[in-house]
């Protein structure tokens, strides 16, 4: 198989792309959801309640994805971003770490935000995340508190995000997913959603793989970089 340039090419990325940076993911044995309780850090009531503890917690991961870098997997979607023409392709990214902004990618959608921007819960200033705060947990100037910049369980994704992904998924030519076990909604519903080529690389089945023409398990460091070899003839 083999993508001409002119194709459209949608890629959806989950934490598993990132494992090989070193960071963990969140269902996985030992993973962030195996060691933390998500309600008591992943959402608004959360953050509510204890908004130190959130702070902790996120300012731990900051900590862990500043000191990370990008692998062969996010190196192998530039190089596939690259060899497409203009307009062409979009990369739609749950993961919330800037890897795939430091490997060189351009065209992404943090379709659950990021932890390394803060955001002012009271007047919704966008603001890049500071190494250290004045105060804890961190107030924006205009006195409200500030929480990280992404999109906790029970809360709505951003609209203009989610539409610009079904466009493209009603479009695309081919829909790559790595590394993301398909639990998460409204994304793991993407794959049933548009008609193209869908092909899934991951460690093992997601909970969405019949939505999948083709699973190719392995890490995505070593079956990402060979397929889209094959894919491009790069
Ligand atoms: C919404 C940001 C509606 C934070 C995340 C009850 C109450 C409220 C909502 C719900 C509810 N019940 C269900 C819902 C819906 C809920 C949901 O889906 N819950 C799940 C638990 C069932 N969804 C929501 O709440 C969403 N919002 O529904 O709003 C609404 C509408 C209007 C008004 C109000 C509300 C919001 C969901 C977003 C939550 N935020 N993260 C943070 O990260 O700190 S979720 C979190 O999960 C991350 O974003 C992560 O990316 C995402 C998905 O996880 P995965 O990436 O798939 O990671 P996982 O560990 O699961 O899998 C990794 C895979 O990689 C594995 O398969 C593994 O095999 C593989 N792998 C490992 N190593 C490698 C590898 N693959 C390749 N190579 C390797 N080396």
């Amino acid at each position: 198989m083999f993508i001409d340039r002119n194709s459209k090419v949608m890629v959806l990325t989950g934490a598993g792309i990132s494992a090989e940076s070193g960071l963990k993911t969140f269902r996985e044995p030992g993973g962030m959801w195996d060691t933390y309780d998500w309600r008591e850090l992943a959402t608004p009531a959360a953050f509510e309640k204890s908004p130190e503890k959130v702070w902790e917690f996120y300012m731990e991961r900051r900590r862990q994805i500043r000191d990370a870098q990008p692998n062969e997997a996010h190196k192998a979607l530039v190089r596939l971003e690259k060899h497409m023409n203009p307009g062409r392709f979009l990369l739609v990214s749950q993961n919330v770490d800037d890897l795939h902004e430091r490997a060189g990618q351009k065209n992404i959608i943090k379709i659950h935000g990021s932890a390394m921007r803060d955001i002012c819960a009271s007047c919704g200033s966008v603001l890049d995340s500071a190494d250290s705060y004045n105060e804890f947990p961190p107030r924006h100037a205009c006195g409200g508190l500030l929480r990280p910049d992404v999109v906790w369980f029970g809360e709505p994704l951003n609209s203009r995000d989610l539409k610009t992904a079904m466009d493209w998924l009603l479009s695309c030519d081919y829909f790559i997913v790595i590394g993301t076990s398909g639990n998460v909604f409204p994304v793991a519903q993407f794959v049933y959603q548009t008609e193209a080529t869908k092909i899934y690389i991951g460690l093992e089945e997601p909970e969405n793989s019949r939505g999948f023409q083709q699973v190719k398990l392995g890490k995505a460091g070593i079956v990402l970089p060979e397929l889209i070899e094959e894919l491009c003839e790069v």
